[in-house]
């Protein structure tokens, strides 16, 4: 990059950016982010002769397309560009246009002194910097190699296996020797005692098992087995063991990648597993589309479903039955005592369609009781995660009768309570964060003073930092989730390297290389979302008693609107009124329409229809907002809006009614992290149009099995849906060839059984790893702890103090 602004500014590009700065001044802001650039570059060329030329081939062009901010100082102008995925460099450019690249730390004390919080003289910020434990852990070179970590790490360790095979068969061996279920040996018994006996007796036992048929039950061979040191664990059939030996067999003479992950993943080790979702209400009914709670509770119950499934399934292939072993899966939450219509003051709740999977409530501490006795925002409950942690702890043992095999926190808080647990227990952690708040709001970390007050991100924060590193691995649900694309950072790029002045300067946050990281989407509850045209399996009162409710039902406690024409092509959209979700954007881009008024009518499922019945400020400005926009464009006829938070059930089949009406789905959100209600509409059959800005863009492929818009450009938005509409009725099987292909995408990459499936595989090669390589962790763990006790601590402590002294 450095060269690329040394050419520029040696060629005529010099004169265009020195113009381009100038107009960048004249904005009278100093802090100017990606779209605000590209706009005003757009604007500048379109001024200039040869507006083509500099727009699209120039040197100028290049630059101002790999640049994210550019931030104006009285004497200079800084620019921060990121010239590949998750790598940013910064240059200053002086008054007499030379150059020079600045470090992070140099850029994090600009980004303070452009907000009056750069004082020197009173002392220097505390640096973060994970850095220094990364050194000597294996990278990923390539970044489109991000987050496929766990088949890195097993090239990795296979490599390692083959450089220094005495110390890793070693390894191996005793890892072997590790497993138990409560007092029962797994795998190999006191008869094994070296390395070199396991090698030996697996030979013989490959030769004992010939004399059996591949379809011999475990149990007929079990004795003799034993007698050569095996105990039970390698398979439920002669066939099944004799594979698992024979990769055992090629591991210890010739290491290769694709087997050790498959050897390791059959090693029966996790049966019991703890899930972390403290805040907000979590419970099977009645919780959806209230404030903090969405995607995140679907996805865990179903997560959840999946996992013991496929526990089970693989206690029985590793021939365990034998030992009547039950799997166990707890959700660990809050309870929460005036719990109004929900089950969320409840202790213990069995989860639907599981044999043995519960929702475990522990109350926070009563510090005070008319808060703590009620619903918490996720942004306030920050003081009561610690001791929550402990008491959970006494609960956990005593529900699973032992400690997890496997914890896995989810979203800021659970997986900050998940290390805390993770690290008292000596367990596996793995993150999954849903949606991080630091790259929803806009400067969330320059001007967190400013924010405190409402959504304490300094607490957010460093819990994210804590957990993010302290994890043993991390699941995301895309890519971009990672590292963004090419234009846009990703979320958790977001956490590389900022600033929090006044509290902290983060040099290096998070190794992004790390492989650490691994994308493992979620699915899609295919008993509950599936095919419009599969009449068989549907319930037709539900689908009439649907029906009405989304097009004719007169009930203004339920509906708002009246359709002139109820037969249009309806447009569908579903979601919680919150500012990110857009579902005004999406009225709005309606409502300036006449076509796709003529065409179709709008409608919108979205909880609540009077702001009186909400407390949230973000929720109560949407919906007066909402109400605004159907005056404004004289919307009424072609509307309704449903305030209404639909079952489980009943959510399953309104996509379908949809589906039999040949309408769509429109995902407008401003962002969205990943977008179950993208999946459900898709396995439904409707032709899916989502937010280009997150999750969506990995899940849809434009044009294909779906459409990606741009949220914030309504007239675009609007050509996009006209053309499908006007392709429909040119052609009547278009409907029909794109809502087969969004069915066949979500059945062949997005299924519950594709994610647990992985999940678990990775939760074994992720303890098989920490297992035999300690590089740095204790001291890295260490570390995260350090910040936790000071920083994070006394800043709960604070808001404690306030949550005592406010009225609620
Ligand atoms: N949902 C629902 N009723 C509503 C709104 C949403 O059941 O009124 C469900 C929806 O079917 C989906 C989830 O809530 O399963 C929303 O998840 P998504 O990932 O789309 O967004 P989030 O709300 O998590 O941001
Ligand atoms: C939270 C979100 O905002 C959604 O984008 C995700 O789909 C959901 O969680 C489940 O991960």
């Amino acid at each position: 990059m450095f060269d690329l602004i040394q050419e520029i500014l040696k060629s005529d590009d010099k004169n265009n950016l020195r113009q381009f700065i100038s107009l960048l001044r004249q904005l009278e802001k100093k802090y100017l982010l990606r779209n605000e650039i590209l706009n005003s570059f757009h604007d500048y060329c379109q001024k200039q002769e040869n507006s083509e030329h500099i727009y699209h081939s120039s040197n100028l062009s290049k630059l101002v397309s790999f640049t994210q901010e550019i931030i104006l100082d009285t004497e200079s102008v800084c620019f921060v560009i990121r010239p590949q995925i998750a790598t940013q460099q910064a240059y200053r450019l002086l008054e007499d246009f030379t150059v020079e690249a600045i470090s992070i730390q140099e850029l994090l004390n600009l980004r303070d002194r452009l907000v009056n919080r750069y004082h020197p003289q009173e002392g220097e910020v505390l640096k973060i910097d994970f850095q220094p434990f990364y050194d000597y852990s294996p990278v990923i070179r390539d970044p489109k190699n991000i987050g496929k970590g766990v088949a890195f790490l097993n090239r990795y360790l296979s490599s390692k296996l083959f450089d220094d095979s005495r110390q890793w068969q070693d390894a191996l061996f005793n890892f072997l020797r590790l497993h138990r279920y409560n007092d029962a040996q797994l795998l190999i018994n006191e008869r094994i005692q070296t390395q070199q006996q396991l090698s030996d007796c697996v030979k013989r036992a490959l030769i004992l098992l010939r004399k059996y048929r591949a379809d011999t039950a475990y149990k007929n061979f079990c004795t003799e087995l034993q007698n050569l040191g095996f105990e039970p664990g390698w398979g439920n059939t002669a066939y099944r063991v004799q594979e698992t030996l024979e990769m055992l067999d090629q591991l210890i003479d010739s290491p290769d990648h694709q087997v050790l992950e498959n050897f390791i993943s059959r090693i029966p080790m996790i049966f019991r597993i703890l899930l972390v979702s403290p805040h907000g209400w979590f419970g099977q009914e009645g919780v959806l589309g209230r404030p903090d709670t969405g995607g995140q509770v679907v996805y865990i119950l179903d997560q959840v479903k999946g996992l013991e499934k496929q526990l089970q399934e693989n206690i029985e292939l590793s021939g365990l039955d034998v030992l009547s072993i039950q799997p166990k899966v707890i959700v660990l939450t809050r309870l929460i005592p005036n719990s109004e219509d929900t089950t969320c003051n409840q202790k213990l709740e069995k989860i639907y369609d599981t044999a043995n999977a519960w929702i475990l409530r522990v109350p926070f501490r009563e510090y005070n009781p008319q808060l703590t006795q009620n619903w918490i925002s996720r942004f306030e409950i920050w003081p009561y995660l610690e001791t929550f942690a402990i008491d959970a702890e006494q609960e956990l043992i005593e529900q699973l009768q032992g400690k997890p095999d496997l914890i896995v926190g989810n979203y800021s808080d659970g997986n900050l309570v998940a290390f805390l647990l993770a690290r008292r227990m000596n367990v596996t952690q793995c993150i999954i964060a849903h949606a991080l708040e630091k790259s929803k709001y806009l400067f969330s970390n320059l001007y967190w003073q400013d924010l405190e007050e409402k959504y304490h991100f300094s607490l957010q924060f460093t819990a994210d930092l804590i957990a993010m590193n302290g994890a043993n691995f991390i699941v995301s649900s895309t890519y971009q989730e990672i590292v963004g694309t090419q234009d846009s950072v990703g979320q958790y790029e977001s956490y590389q390297s900022f600033t929090m002045p006044d509290l902290y300067h983060v040099l290096s946050g998070i190794e992004l290389f790390s492989p650490k990281f691994n994308i493992v989407p979620p699915g899609v509850n295919e008993d509950v979302y599936f095919p419009y045209s599969r009449i068989g399996e549907r319930n037709l009162s539900d689908r009439s008693r649907l029906e009405n409710l989304l097009f004719t039902l007169e009930d203004a406690t339920q509906v708002f609107g009246k359709l002139a024409d109820p037969s249009k092509r309806p447009i569908f959209s579903m979601a919680r009124l919150d500012r990110i979700k857009n579902l005004t954007g999406l009225a709005e881009c309606f409502g300036k329409s006449q076509e796709l008024q003529e065409h179709c009518n709008l409608i919108l499922i979205a909880g609540k229809l009077k702001s009186e019945d909400s407390t949230d400020h973000e929720e109560i400005s949407e919906i007066e907002k909402l109400y605004q926009i159907i005056d404004q464009y004289d919307l009424h006829g072609k509307i309704r809006w449903l305030g209404v938070r639909l079952s489980k059930d009943d959510s399953g089949e309104v996509y379908r009614v949809i589906g039999d009406r040949q309408g769509i789905f429109v995902q407008p959100a401003l962002f969205e992290a990943f977008g179950l209600t993208i999946l459900e509409a898709m396995i439904s059959g409707l032709p899916t149009f989502a937010t280009r800005f997150g999750g969506p863009l990995e899940i849809i492929q434009d044009q294909i099995n779906g459409f990606y818009i741009n949220p914030t450009d309504h007239t675009e938005m609007a050509e996009i849906i006209l053309k499908f509409i006007s392709k429909c009725d040119q052609n009547p099987n278009y409907w029909n060839e794109i809502s087969q292909r969004s069915q066949e995408r979500v059945y062949s990459n997005y299924t519950w059984k594709i994610h647990t499936n992985r999940l678990l595989s990775l939760a074994k090669i992720y303890s098989f790893w920490n297992y035999t390589s300690k590089e740095q962790r204790e001291e890295l763990l260490r570390y995260a702890e350090s910040l936790f006790h000071l920083i994070y601590k006394p800043r709960a402590k604070m808001l404690l103090e306030e949550h005592m002294h406010r009225h609620w």
